[in-house]
């Protein structure tokens, strides 16, 4: 009962902070990305390559959470666009108030989008509400086609889903037909797209829906 009630307080918390950056960001005409996964699963990889066909075009910035290092960041300033890592010591997800602290670090007058790498983790992110304009989760063909099923809050709450290192399909016995039928059962309106980080195949899509999103 005890914990019930912490959590309770800590989410109430978490919705305030979240609604004063969703007012920032439609404010500032900012698309803010909350991209959610597993570990591993490609999300710095993906946005490297987003990086690097849309910087000239799109003014991206990038917020990294990860419990340790600042690996992320470091890999997103090589791309040249600016990246602010939050390192959580532990905690398992991002939270709005961190978002809030970290908005100042930017030139926001200036920013298209602001995409969020939230931890590496299918479940506690998908509690935290950050204020973010879409939610992109990303599930890669390595991680095996029942993840939806065992973890279907994030995939019930995005907006977006990456099936990433499809070039790794043909290794693997992953079912993208049954994936996507399960996701949209649990998400009608979830928008999907097939990629390979690795190779940039199928990302042109992803490209284009980001150019509309943004207008
Ligand atoms: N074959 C293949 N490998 C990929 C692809 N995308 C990413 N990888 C590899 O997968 C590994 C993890 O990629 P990251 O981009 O670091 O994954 P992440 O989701 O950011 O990981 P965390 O931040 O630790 O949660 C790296 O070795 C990448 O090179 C892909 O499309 N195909
Ligand atoms: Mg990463």
């Amino acid at each position: 009962m005890m914990k019930i009630k912490v959590k309770k307080k800590i989410l109430a918390k978490n919705e305030d902070f979240a609604a004063a950056n969703q007012k920032f960001f439609k404010k500032k005409n900012i698309l803010c990305i909350n991209m959610i996964s597993s570990p591993g699963s490609g999300k710095t990889t993906i946005l490297e390559k987003t990086a690097k066909a849309l910087k000239n075009k799109i003014n991206i910035a990038v917020i990294e959470g990860d419990l340790y290092t600042k690996l992320d960041a470091e890999r997103i300033r090589a791309t040249g666009l600016e990246a602010v890592q939050i390192e959580t010591k532990g905690a398992c997800h991002l939270t709005a108030e961190q978002i809030t602290n970290s908005l100042h670090k930017f030139d926001t007058d200036n920013l298209d989008i602001i995409v969020i790498e939230n931890i590496g983790n299918l479940v506690c992110p998908s509690d935290f509400d950050l204020g973010e304009t879409v939610r992109v989760v990303v599930l890669s063909v390595a991680e095996g086609d029942d993840k939806c099923k065992k973890y279907p809050n994030s995939f019930a709450q995005a907006d977006v889903l990456l099936i990433n290192k499809t070039d790794l399909a043909r290794y693997l016995d992953f079912n993208v037909k049954m994936v996507r039928k399960d996701v949209l059962k649990l998400n009608k309106d979830l928008k999907i797209f097939e990629i390979s980080a690795k190779t940039t195949a199928g990302m042109e899509k992803w490209f284009k829906w980001l150019k509309k999103a943004i207008r």
